[in-house]
């Protein structure tokens, strides 16, 4: 699809002319488009075409991103030395006034400053890197811990609740839409073995011994921005910012930031948990968070990232036997590739899950 980003540039209130706009990023769900200014010393923008599809009431998406960036915003001013342009998104209001346009054809935008000089991962290579990332979130999540009522919307409800991704894998074998099924046989199994140990965290939560706090939900590496020299700088895509358990943002960032693979890798023999990358992202994020986690959370960390990986290959497959609703897919086999990969990552972190545990231990 082809769009007039001038055009919808001309929607907001930004500081500098469009000169031009490419496709931007490996995000799944919108969009992304980055924007430059012919001016070198005005800022460039990110363009978001919204997904309607995903996220059904865009009001509260962004009402919820705004209050989020004006807490974290207000955090940085007192915070001698801070970039803040550069360490919080910052969404460019509309003419009216509003936080999204809406096109002549429909379609939801939105507009954020371009983080200049910062380096993007999506996967990493050093522990230094990793135990960046961790800092980043552990710091992102100790920031939000004090946001004012009323809380935040629940923008996907159900989001990481295992329970619930199970039913929705269930109905769609049943279903079977495609013909998907009798192919990927292997992988249901796998998944239907592994459904009862994987609702231990809602478990806890329910019997109020882990508290829901405000967590980002989408801690995969791309969304955490790295600066010039590999220093932690901003966590981006706040879309799923809502209450959640701190283990569901621990696992996600594991399950990105301590492969050595990609995330849609289809050799599945190099993808494997880096034991050293999980121990650096736990020293960055346990150095921010360590004094406010309780025991049980502490307790339950190692196990985090098997969680978050089998329910995003849940999603995956889901997605795949679904014939390919939900995430961006570049060919026809993706979301199965993806489904496969992150089931091969289960399999390494129940390998080195004692080590896990042991490290966490240690950290705490
Ligand atoms: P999606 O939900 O589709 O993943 P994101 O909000 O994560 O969308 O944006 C996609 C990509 O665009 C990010 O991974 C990042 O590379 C880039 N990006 C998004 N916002 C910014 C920003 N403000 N500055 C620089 N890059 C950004
Ligand atoms: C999507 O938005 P993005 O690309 O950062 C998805 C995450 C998945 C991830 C898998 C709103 O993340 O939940 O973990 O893909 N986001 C949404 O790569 O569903
Ligand atoms: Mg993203």
């Amino acid at each position: 699809m082809d769009y007039d980003l001038k055009e919808i540039f001309g929607y907001f209130d930004a500081e500098g002319t469009y000169k031009n706009g490419e496709p931007y990023g490996s995000g799944h769900i919108h969009d992304t488009f980055r924007v430059e200014t012919a001016e070198p010393d005005k800022d460039n923008y990110i363009l978001q075409r919204l997904n309607t599809k995903i996220f059904k009431n865009i009001p509260e998406l962004q009402d919820n991103i705004e209050r989020v960036t004006v807490h974290l915003r207000n955090k940085l001013k007192k915070l001698p030395g801070s970039d803040i342009k550069r360490e919080c998104l910052k969404l460019i209001p509309s003419h009216e006034g509003k936080t999204w346009i809406v096109d002549k054809d429909g379609n939801n935008w939105r507009m954020y400053i371009f983080i200049s000089n910062h380096n993007s991962y999506n996967f990493v290579d050093s522990p230094d890197k990793a135990f960046e990332g961790g800092k980043a979130i552990g710091r992102f999540q100790a920031m939000l811990a004090d946001m004012p009522a009323p809380p935040l919307h629940e923008t996907i409800p159900w989001f990481h609740n295992i329970e619930k991704r199970l039913e929705a894998f269930n109905g769609k074998i049943k279903e079977d839409p495609v013909d998907r099924v009798e192919g990927v046989r292997a992988e249901i199994k796998f998944v239907l073995e592994r459904a009862e140990e994987m609702k231990i965290i809602l478990k806890l939560g329910d019997e109020g011994k882990i508290p829901l706090r405000i967590t980002h939900n989408d801690t995969k590496f791309n969304n955490i921005l790295l600066d010039e020299n590999d220093k932690a700088l901003c966590v981006i895509d706040l879309d799923t910012v809502m209450p959640g358990y701190v283990h569901y943002d621990f696992g996600d960032a594991i399950r990105t930031a301590a492969n050595t693979a990609s995330e849609d890798e289809h050799e599945l023999s190099k993808v494997k948990m880096d034991i050293k990358l999980f121990k650096a992202y736990a020293e960055g994020y346990l150095s921010e968070t360590v004094g406010t986690l309780n025991d049980v959370e502490k307790e339950y960390l190692a196990f985090a990232p098997r969680l978050i990986t089998y329910t995003i290959a849940v999603r995956f497959l889901t997605d795949y036997i679904d014939g390919d609703n939900y995430f961006k897919i570049h060919h026809k086999l993706h979301n199965l590739q993806r489904a496969r990969a992150q089931l091969q990552l289960v399999l390494s972190m129940e390998e080195q899950y004692e080590e896990m545990r042991r490290i966490i231990k240690k950290l705490t």
